[in-house]
């Protein structure tokens, strides 16, 4: 009989005989591994907490007690076991379910995150919220090891062990993050787990706590000083102690007794707690466990054999983005390279094993890696600080007054720029041109093509202050790469399509990125139809190449902008400020700009594909749009702001 089957909510956990669960736990196991196998997905996290949420699920009473799941890439047998098993399929898929965690999916998922080290904080105030309220139920955050490396889950549990709520802290500790754990906590974990007292700590500890809830309040205050003083001389988690947490642990997180046993006897207990889990990382699954760093997200792949099916051919942005670092690094010693906790997603691995003592893994650290690289950028290295687009919108504060105010020369590479698919509204890298453009001392380039992105990096590296660089995730268009890469004049743009000193021109694209490939079809299609179109690569969304704007402005009365960025804040935006201050200076007539970009909402996940033809950003849905805006004409409602905004008279 299949136990997974009969739960459609935690309530129903409590009905399975405790002896039943390690075989729900294998059912668990396998039904992730056939969905993600099947579909992909994040694997090697959630086959490590299988063990853990039935634990959780079955002593605690969510919803009403809260779980709060950091980071939320290792919450799938949590989904599984809170109603969505027959949803459990369509997970990541387009309008299927998330791959994190989301608040408007479920009841049971009481805090959204895709973002790591934001669960103690989330606890903490949940916890506030309830003593506030006067309300009676257990606020549980499970953090992994790797985003305990996140300065925010100190400055929670620095806090939650001033404040005193009473609040629990399940620490998963596999030793990894995506890679292999960075740091000294993570060495001071490992020394816990590794001390020769593991094994007698852990047995002890268990046994007093489950004498805990029988005796009375003297004794267990009694009891408790006796095991802190144990605890003080022998003493796994004295960090966490000092915090103001009490520390229990280590604990095998794959022993469903051991865990049932400590979650029970832990309710009873006041203050913030800290439990210790060791878990393995793709626990159950020979090749995840092998390769947890592979398996920690991953493409469908053959359930017997491990192997990912469909490995692409075509080079990816990461890829060119690692070959060309290293042999520029090659040639300048100054060169240094950081990433916070991705060096594989960054393709910095390849530059670690290549230069090791140049080669920064700060954890997930975003801030710190930024000041890290402004310090040595003021000390005389060029250092490439390597983080997603997403994950840099931490490090703001950083980039203004830490690099930019003092004109520091800090390259920042922002890989999964735009739509990222799968992931999701917390991954999707759509805000950075807002957030870097607006940084005084800042230039941003996006390249149309992987050889782009080689002289972009150049020219980077070259810059006498800070420079970012954002390119899309994925396959790259499979262009020749030229060696080597020459470097671009900054603020320059490149006209690829039209003669700006024939007749007027229908209409001009003026597009950032990944948007020039599209566009240029876009035009040929619009071309079949009669219309001439010019088509620009605007290399940089700061600083707007001005001359070669006004220039087109000059021959041609409707300009189209196109960027993978919301249209708030975007380039688009600071095309139609140039062409603004253009025409009030009199160097150019009236024009017509139709930007096309995404809309002021966060986007769902779902492959890019579909997002992009949903959006309007694909080369038959581009012609349309800017064939709609040809027939608007300039004569359009200057109301009609959504469809063309009309700039003068
Ligand atoms: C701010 C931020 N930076 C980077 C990431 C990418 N990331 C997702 S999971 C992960 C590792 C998390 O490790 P851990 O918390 O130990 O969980 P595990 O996967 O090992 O269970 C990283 C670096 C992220 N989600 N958020």
């Amino acid at each position: 009989m299949n136990l997974l089957d009969q739960i459609n909510s935690p309530a129903d956990l409590k009905t399975i005989p405790r002896e039943a669960l390690p075989q729900l736990a294998q059912e668990i196991r396998e039904k992730i591994l056939a969905v993600v196998a099947d579909k992909g997905g994040h694997l090697g996290a959630s086959l490590g907490a299988v063990e853990l949420t039935v634990a959780l699920h079955t002593i605690f009473n969510p919803p009403q007690d809260r779980f709060v799941w950091d980071t939320g890439h290792q919450a799938y047998p949590h989904k599984l076991l809170t109603g969505r098993r027959d949803q459990f399929h369509t997970i990541r898929q387009y309008q299927g379910i998330s791959g994190f965690l989301s608040r408007a999916e479920s009841p049971y998922d009481t805090f959204g995150a895709g973002h790591a080290g934001t669960a103690i904080s989330a606890a903490l105030g949940m916890a506030e919220a309830r003593d506030h309220q006067g309300g009676n139920y257990q606020v549980v955050a499970i953090i992994g090891d790797g985003a305990m490396t996140a300065g925010m889950a100190y400055e929670a549990l620095n806090h939650a062990g001033a404040l005193r709520r009473n609040m629990i802290v399940v620490l998963n500790d596999n030793e990894m993050s995506i890679s292999k754990n960075v740091g000294a906590l993570s060495a001071y974990l490992a020394r816990i787990i590794t001390g020769p007292l593991y094994t007698k700590v852990r047995n002890e500890t268990a046994e007093l706590l489950k004498t805990i809830p029988k005796i009375g309040r003297p004794m267990l205050k009694a009891a408790r000083r006796a095991e802190e003083s144990v605890k003080g001389l022998i003493t796994p988690g004295l960090l966490f102690e000092e915090m103001g947490f009490r520390y229990i642990g280590p604990i095998d997180g794959h022993r469903l007794d051991h865990l049932l046993t400590t979650f029970e006897n832990v309710k009873e207990l006041e203050g913030p707690l800290l439990i210790h889990l060791i878990t393995k990382k793709g626990k159950g699954y020979a090749p995840a466990e092998g390769d947890p760093a592979g398996f920690h997200g991953t493409a469908a792949f053959d359930l017997s054999t491990g192997v990912v099916k469909k490995k692409s051919s075509a080079p990816s942005y990461t890829g060119i983005f690692a070959k060309q670092l290293i042999s520029l690094a090659k040639e300048d010693r100054r060169i240094v390279a950081i990433t916070a906790a991705m060096p594989e997603g960054t393709g910095l691995s390849k530059f670690a094993k290549e230069f090791p003592d140049r080669f920064y893994d700060v954890g997930i650290a975003e801030q710190h890696g930024v000041t890290l690289a402004a310090g040595m950028a003021a000390d005389g290295l060029r250092p490439v600080v390597a983080i997603y687009s997403t994950f840099l919108q931490r490090a703001f504060d950083q980039i203004v007054h830490d690099v930019a105010l003092q004109n520091l020369p800090v390259v920042f590479c922002l890989d999964r720029a735009g739509l990222v698919g799968e992931d999701g509204p917390t991954h999707n890298g759509v805000l950075d041109i807002a957030y870097l453009k607006t940084v005084p001392n800042m230039i941003l380039m996006a390249p149309k093509d992987e050889n782009e992105l080689q002289q972009m990096l150049a020219t980077a590296l070259k810059h006498p202050g800070p420079a970012a660089i954002r390119y899309p995730r994925g396959e790259a268009i499979g262009v020749p790469l030229e060696e080597p890469a020459m470097t671009l004049p900054i603020g320059k743009g490149e006209l690829l399509r039209g003669n700006l000193a024939g007749d007027e021109i229908d209409v001009a694209l003026v597009a950032l990125g990944n948007m020039v490939y599209p566009s240029l079809e876009a035009a040929a299609l619009l071309e079949r139809e009669g219309f001439s179109v010019a088509v620009v690569n605007a290399r940089f969304a700061k600083p707007i190449d001005r001359e070669l704007l006004t220039s087109i402005a000059q021959r041609c009365r409707r300009i189209v902008t196109l960027e993978e960025h919301v249209l708030a804040g975007g380039f688009g935006e600071s095309v139609l400020a140039v062409l603004e201050e253009e025409k009030g200076a009199g160097r150019i007539g009236p024009v017509d700009v139709r930007r096309i970009g995404l809309p002021d909402q966060f986007i769902e996940h779902g492959a890019q594909r579909i997002l992009r033809e949903k959006f309007g950003l694909d080369a038959e849905r581009i012609a349309a749009s800017v064939l709609d805006f040809i027939k608007l004409g300039i004569g359009a409602s200057p109301q009609d702001e959504d469809r063309a905004i009309r700039l003068g008279k």
